[in-house]
């Protein structure tokens, strides 16, 4: 398959434990390049247009005040299959149901504060990726 990309966020409870490092790591060490990045602390209302797809759900309220409550990364990856590789690396929304070696299992604190975001299509991908980064803010 192509060389393909996908969207991430380390959120705020693995940015604040100081575990920004070793998830790149595990990112890089699963074949993904980084091909755009920054820092930045999302405001609630951008944290509700980004999970505007989201509204109705329970969870919506607190997952935006949970995800404007500190500072964030948001990064586009490259890689062979990335969004389906990508959602393999980080495991299960939910810690308790996440494979070994995951993401997730080894960093996240719990349902909502599950250490990373992935995209969940190629179409998503885009769309997330354009919402933080304009084109010179990114590889190619
Ligand atoms: P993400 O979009 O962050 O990669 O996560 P996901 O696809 O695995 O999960 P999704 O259903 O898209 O949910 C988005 C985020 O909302 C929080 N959540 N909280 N309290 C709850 O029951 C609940 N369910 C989901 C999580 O932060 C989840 O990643
Ligand atoms: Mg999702």
């Amino acid at each position: 398959m192509a060389a393909n990309r996908t969207f991430t966020m380390i959120k705020p409870d693995a940015f604040e434990a100081g575990n920004t490092g070793a998830i790149l790591k595990m990112i890089e060490e699963a074949g993904f390049k980084i091909v755009a990045m920054k820092a930045t602390q999302l405001t609630p209302a951008i944290a509700g247009k980004f999970y505007e797809v989201h509204k109705e759900r329970p969870f919506y309220a607190d997952l935006c005040t949970y995800m404007s409550s500190g500072p964030i990364i948001a990064a586009i990856l490259e890689k062979d299959n990335a969004v389906e590789d990508y959602r393999n690396l980080i495991g299960a929304t939910n810690p308790a149901n996440a494979a070994e070696g995951t993401i997730r299992k080894i960093f996240a604190k719990s349902i909502e504060a599950n250490a990373v975001h992935g995209s969940d299509s190629d179409e998503n991908a885009e769309i997330e990726g354009s919402f933080f980064f304009s084109q010179f803010e990114r590889i190619g």
